[in-house]
């Protein structure tokens, strides 16, 4: 039997504990970092909440500048043979050189990170959507306000805020509906008549407002990078009255003497989309028909389909008196004080999955859903490179699963480019991309050697995808993702070369994303062969492939051709001289040995090729290596160190990177280098606000809770001591389509529930014993 012991009195000390999962502040927001992030997987807001006038930033999570292109040079590859020589003669500084010259993307690429007025494009913001209040007996200049609170209810994904001005109290609550597909702000005074406010919509560029009968316009369109005639967007909004008149003067809605007012703002690109005028005005007035409570109902109920989906406890969860501001500072100074953060912040992760992405759309970008400006931090694109696979590393794990298919689909569109860009630099067969993309389907080089060759960006990808199978087991699923995986499979098996120094088969060039090192001359290069993580990358793609064909009964002689290649493939890792996983073929020094990317502990996490138990010694390299990395670094350095630590089976480590990561910082500065953190609105800082920390210290959480890559679920695997004392798990998964539920007290696991579709045999460790159970029905 599964259940090996049920205490009642602690399920309910444990479930008793829950507390409202909410954030909250007794100010308006300064600045943007404090705003509270609201969205529906497709249109986004970010109130402020100010008094005398609220701004709100709008999002859409299709709307991109920049178009399809074709930044593929055909004649790279000829470069390739004088790249390769130069590297065999250790001479890699020139091979960089001459990709430099030969080998990078044709024109301006993504701009270096700025490509919002180039063909690569960039995410933007829709526009701000701002309310100017007006207080009778009160001048704009100075409005006394008393009892504000400001709050976002991540059980239900409403955000509200409440103050009082001359005697009224007024209440906003604001949802982005995954009911109607609209965004609503909903503004009371509790005196008849008390609410005057002006409505006006405004974008910093390609925008104009206009009003239409009686609606409020934003419409524009942006730059495609060639002839200016790039994606066109449309939003909508209509406000609906009780008490007062609403009248239009000057492209702004004027409220006057209102008791409430609900504002809908429809929103749309024509992103796949041609119809989206209509659209939007179909949308707007059936949100505009549904009573209000209705909507709200709808909207709650469909997102909590998702979000209740799983409940975690991890002990005293006592500090909910202070505002989430404040909270953060206590828990920088006492952090097991408050082990309801770390169960707030893990909730907040999977809320901002559900929000920032839909089946059918796209996936959460750099900043997920959520952008202010029109040149967002490096395009809010898609980093291939560790960034927007980070985004998706909870998922799983965390019971969204299906908030996986949007990256799948974006991969799938790779595909035809990339086969384009595997012929032109590599003569190689298959598909490639290489470190950045974006909707529209780029897969060359970067234009800059240093960063941009990276080419395990797509072998990256096919870990996601791959990944998505062995949680789900979902055969169909895996026949409609083969293709992508042995397209994958094909390139990198394509442009193996013989490595005479050591015999293996290695890519060349190659690099170790973004990080360079000295050669024995003293000069620097970024550019040699077979990095550790393209070794690593190539290992796990190959044994995924040949295990997909073995299910599939697919393709035997091509799988019969991986399985010989794999043989001549360098080890999951070599360990260096002073004892670390080498980053690169050879023992090169690093020119930056805290670097922020730690690409050679791929093996370790999201692979499971590096684990204490199959490869011990691999396993303490990994560990020395992290302690030379050390600690800090960007918000999502640090928490991929939480999952390494976590995979390493050292829960305190993993903790104290997770108090890292928590650190409270107001920088929004570009950071390459240490310094990264949360701010007030939990939203993680690189800086500037990067949204891969939050998932990926999400992820690092639950494998901190539960592991699955080797072959058996493993119950507590990495629990801090902060986390023993006593706490519980409801609805995480693991790998081979189960749900786990568990309860533990002083580290010790006192009840679990194994659940499946599928019900059968599965391994489980519990409390250090290894044993087989039987799945219950789910
Ligand atoms: C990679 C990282 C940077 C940043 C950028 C978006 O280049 O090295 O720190 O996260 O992606």
């Amino acid at each position: 039997m599964p259940v090996i012991t049920t205490l009642l009195f602690l399920t309910n000390l444990c479930l008793g504990q829950q507390q409202p999962l909410k954030l909250w502040y007794d100010k308006p927001a300064q600045v943007w970092e404090e705003t509270l992030p609201l969205g529906n997987g497709r249109l986004g807001m970010m109130p402020d909440g100010g008094v005398a006038k609220e701004n709100i930033v709008l999002n859409d999570i299709t709307l991109w500048s920049g178009a399809e292109q074709d930044a593929n040079n055909y004649n790279a590859y000829k470069a390739l043979p004088e790249i390769r020589k130069l590297l065999l003669e250790g001479k890699n500084d020139e091979a960089q050189a001459v990709i430099n010259k030969d080998f990078i993307c044709t024109g301006a690429g993504s701009g270096s990170g700025s490509g919002a007025k180039v063909p690569f494009g960039c995410y933007q913001v829709l526009g701000n959507l701002s309310i100017q209040f007006k207080y009778s007996g009160s001048d704009s200049a100075g409005i006394d306000f008393k009892n504000y609170e400001r709050e976002l209810s991540l059980n239900k994904a409403v955000a509200k805020c409440t103050y009082q001005v001359n005697g009224v109290n007024y209440t906003r609550e604001y949802f982005t509906s995954f009911g109607n597909d609209v965004s609503i702000v909903k503004l009371t005074a509790d005196k008849p008549g008390a609410l005057n406010c002006s409505i006006s919509i405004s974008r910093p560029e390609r925008g104009t407002a206009a009003i239409n009968g009686d609606e409020l316009q934003l419409s524009g369109q942006l730059d495609n990078g060639t002839d200016g005639k790039g994606m066109e967007y449309l939003a909508r909004v209509k406000a609906k009255l009780k008490g007062g008149t609403v009248s239009t003067s000057n492209s702004t809605l004027v409220i006057k003497g209102a008791t409430e007012a609900i504002i809908y703002i429809s929103a749309g690109t024509n992103f796949k989309d041609k119809s989206f005028k209509k659209k939007t005005g179909i949308i707007l007035d059936a949100a505009i028909k549904s009573p209000y409570a209705a909507e709200k109902q709808h909207h709650i109920t469909n997102y909590q389909k998702l979000f209740n989906r799983v409940n975690i406890s991890l002990g005293d969860a006592n500090n909910t008196r202070e505002t989430t501001d404040k909270r953060l500072i206590s828990f920088h100074k006492a952090p097991s004080a408050d082990n309801g953060l770390p169960v707030l912040f893990f909730q907040y992760g999977r809320y901002l999955s559900i929000c920032s992405t839909r089946v059918g759309l796209l996936p959460p970008n750099l900043q997920g859903l959520w952008a202010n400006q029109i040149q967002t931090p490096w395009n809010g694109d898609y980093h291939l490179d560790i960034n927007v696979q980070m985004n998706h590393w909870p998922l799983e794990v965390a019971n969204l699963s299906e908030l996986n298919l949007p990256l799948v689909e974006l991969v799938r569109g790779l595909i035809k480019n990339g086969e384009k860009t595997a012929k032109a630099y590599y003569n190689g067969k298959g598909w490639v991309a290489h470190v950045v993309t974006n909707p529209w389907h780029f897969t060359e080089p970067g234009e800059e050697a240093s960063w941009g060759i990276s080419k395990s960006g797509s072998g990256w990808l096919c870990n996601n995808i791959w990944e998505h199978y062995t949680f789900t087991n979902d055969k169909k699923y895996l026949l409609s993702i083969y293709p992508i995986l042995k397209g994958s499979a094909e390139f990198y098996n394509s442009i193996l070369v013989k490595d005479p120094k050591t015999g293996w088969q290695v890519t060349s060039p190659s690099s170790s994303p973004e990080n360079s090192f000295y050669l024995p001359n003293g000069k620097t290069s970024a550019i040699c062969m077979g990095s550790t993580i393209d070794n690593q990358i190539i290992r796990e793609l190959f044994n995924n492939v040949i295990t997909a064909s073995k299910i599939l009964g697919k393709d035997e002689a091509f799988r019969n051709e991986l399985s010989l290649k794999l043989k001549e493939i360098p080890p999951a890792g070599v360990i260096s001289k002073d004892g670390r996983i080498q980053e690169w073929l050879e023992d090169y020094k690093e020119t930056e040995p805290q670097h922020r990317h730690v690409s050679h502990l791929y093996g370790v996490y999201p692979a499971g090729l590096i684990t204490p138990g199959k490869t011990p010694d691999l396993a303490e390299a990994a560990k020395k290596t992290l302690n030379v990395r050390g600690d800090d670094g960007p918000g999502w350095s640090i928490a991929y160190k939480i999952l390494f630590w976590a995979r390493l089976h050292d829960g305190n480590r993993a903790y104290k990177l997770y108090t890292e990561l928590m650190k409270p910082t107001l920088r929004t500065d570009i950071n390459y280098g240490s310094g990264g953190g949360i701010y007030a609105n939990l939203l993680d800082a690189g800086p500037p606000f990067q949204i891969d920390g939050n998932f990926g210290g999400t992820a690092g959480i639950g494998e901190m809770l539960i592991q699955s890559h080797e072959g058996y679920i493993d119950l507590l695997p990495a629990i801090p001591d902060a986390w023993r004392p006593y706490g519980m798990v409801k609805g995480l998964r693991a790998r081979g389509n189960f749900t786990i539920d568990m309860q533990w007290k002083d580290g010790k696991i006192i009840s679990y529930r194994v659940a499946s579709s599928s019900p059968r045999k599965v391994k489980i460790m519990v409390n250090g014993v290894l044993k087989e159970i039987m799945a219950v029905k789910a």
